[in-house]
């Protein structure tokens, strides 16, 4: 996708700047205004290029397969973005192999302190490092020196669950709805998700956005909606949305975003779980910041429980410094995790999840590997 910023005096002008520029099948991405006195519209638009690829594209035809395995495009996307990824070193691991090597021979506890000590740094939480070292403890004579990093990230890998999303395209509309405190990124998530099943899937979407301060949804997505021709719609009450999915129901997804509501209140808590419980959701995912400390995590994955959430989605990878707390999390709730999110950029920053990719991103405390 060639992505392009534009800059007009209202959104109608940029938007026909873009149209001018990059054609009819432009799509805007984002707007803000960019000077408050002098108000100027800046809008961040995509079309697709037309390199090589462009035939290959699902777009080309109009027919959606029967299972659309969003992860594999997704996949595609990632590597598109970090282009060679597959091709580089693994992972560049941070740990002095000299001192792993004597872990075989005569300092264990010294090395075990020192892969410990990396463990720690990547903020994996004990007992999570105590397993991680009694199982490396108990395969040391099949675990080769050099093949340690590598069994150190298999250990973690095996305590993430990752879910694929899947459509079905005799079971529609999908209902999907992001749930999490304010902030995480939950409408950047829908939009990029949208914006993805519309031009790489050809899906007919929806967006339903809850407001329950009636501020009259004049959110990023609804001028998302408007500008890349995807319907949306706002419920106020809890007895709107049946309504509001009857006009949908010839959609191949729904999104509904929430607003952010404190994991502390539970009875604004309750008030979302009243306007999803009057639909039939097919999905609910958590959203958390990846740059949260364990403690608000773990009371946000516990109190959210009064949604019941199938998945999470940790935005913001590209912000944090460290990734042990997303092990945490799932290994305390065991939930799965369902899509990485790692920067503002609709729809190109997002990764579906994938545990070994999570693994070696935890290990080595990059995510750009
Ligand atoms: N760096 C970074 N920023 C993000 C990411 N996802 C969302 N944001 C930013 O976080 C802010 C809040 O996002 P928003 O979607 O409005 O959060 P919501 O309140 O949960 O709906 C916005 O400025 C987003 O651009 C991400 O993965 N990385
Ligand atoms: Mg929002």
């Amino acid at each position: 996708m060639q992505i392009k910023k534009f800059t007009a005096g209202t959104l109608k002008e940029a938007i026909s700047l873009m149209k001018e520029e990059l054609g009819e099948n432009a799509l805007v991405l984002s707007t803000k205004v960019i000077d408050d006195d002098d108000k100027r519209f800046e809008l961040t638009a995509g079309v697709e290029d037309d390199g090589e690829n462009y035939e290959e594209k699902p777009r080309a035809k109009k027919v959606v397969k029967e299972q659309t395995d969003f992860e594999n495009e997704l996949k595609k996307l990632t590597t598109k973005i970090y282009g060679q990824q597959e091709k580089k070193p693994p992972v560049n691991i941070e740990v002095n192999k000299k001192k792993i090597n004597q872990y075989f021979n005569a300092e264990k506890t010294t090395v075990n302190n020192e892969i410990k000590e990396l463990l720690i740094q990547r903020e994996i939480d004990e007992p999570i490092i105590e397993t991680i070292l009694n199982q490396l403890k108990k395969h040391k004579e099949f675990v080769k020196e050099d093949v340690i990093d590598n069994y150190i990230i298999s250990t973690i890998e095996s305590m993430i669950p990752t879910s694929s999303f899947q459509y079905d395209k005799k079971k529609k509309p999908k209902i999907i709805s992001l749930v999490g405190p304010t902030g995480v990124g939950k409408t950047t998530c829908i939009a990029k998700l949208a914006v993805i099943s519309k031009i790489l899937h050809n899906l007919d979407i929806g967006l339903i956005s809850i407001d329950t301060y009636r501020l009259g949804a004049l959110d990023q997505l609804k001028i998302l909606a408007e500008v890349s021709n995807i319907d949306f719609l706002v419920a106020y009450e809890p007895s709107d949305m049946p309504k509001l999915m009857a006009k949908f129901r010839k959609k191949d997804i729904v999104f509904i975003d929430t607003v952010g509501r404190s994991q502390k209140n539970a009875s604004l808590l309750k008030g979302i779980n009243d306007f999803l419980s009057a639909v039939s959701v097919d999905e609910i995912y958590l959203v958390q910041s990846a740059t949260t400390t364990l403690k608000t995590m773990v009371d946000i994955a516990e109190k959210f429980k009064v949604i019941k959430y199938d998945g999470i989605i940790f935005t913001k990878i590209d912000e944090a410094v460290a990734y042990g707390n997303i092990l945490n999390v799932v290994h305390k709730f065991n939930v799965p995790i369902k899509y990485l999110t790692n920067g503002q950029v609709i729809p190109d920053d997002i990764i579906a999840a994938d545990s070994e990719f999570i693994s070696k991103m935890i290990y080595s405390g990059n995510f750009d590997q």
